[in-house]
């Protein structure tokens, strides 16, 4: 396996629910390493570039709205395996369907408002990072 970089963000439903803290805390347990950290109301053209893979499913102008809906906490964090360990731990998709123990498994119920997003692998993080990490 490989040390690898990852882009992690609380959505708006997980800062309004004060579940940055929590979120955090579990990648700091597991070893993974906080590089970078930023708080930010996403814009629509961000949005839309972030979820481009995403545009023409039903579901796509809702999660644009819903991202846009407040600040979200966007971050970087590195580790052994950083990519698939983050997604292990966000658990599925669907919060309904996610492991207890996981993230979404342990506090949601919905499919939009699944409180992270995680990359699904290196070169998605790569490309996420340049996004919300321009500078
Ligand atoms: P992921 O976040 O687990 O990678 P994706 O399939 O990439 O899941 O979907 C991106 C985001 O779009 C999800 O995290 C969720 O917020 C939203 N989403 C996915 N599928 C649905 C759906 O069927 N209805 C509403 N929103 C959805
Ligand atoms: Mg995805």
């Amino acid at each position: 396996m490989a040390h690898q970089k990852t882009f992690i963000m609380v959505k708006p439903d997980g800062v309004r629910r004060r579940l940055v803290g929590e979120v955090i805390a579990r990648f700091e347990a597991k070893g993974l390493t906080l590089d970078r950290l930023e708080m930010v109301t996403p814009d629509e053209e961000t949005a839309a570039v972030h979820y481009a893979e995403h545009r023409g499913k039903d579901f796509y102008f809702g999660l644009v709205d819903f991202v846009t809906s407040g600040p979200v906490v966007v971050m970087q964090w590195s580790g052994e395996s950083a990519v698939s360990v983050a997604r292990l731990m966000m658990g599925t998709t669907d919060p309904a369907a996610a492991l207890p123990g996981t993230i979404r498994g342990d506090y949601g119920l919905d499919i939009q408002q699944n409180i992270v997003h995680g990359s699904d692998s290196p070169e998605s993080a790569e490309r996420e990072l340049g996004i919300w990490f321009a500078s």
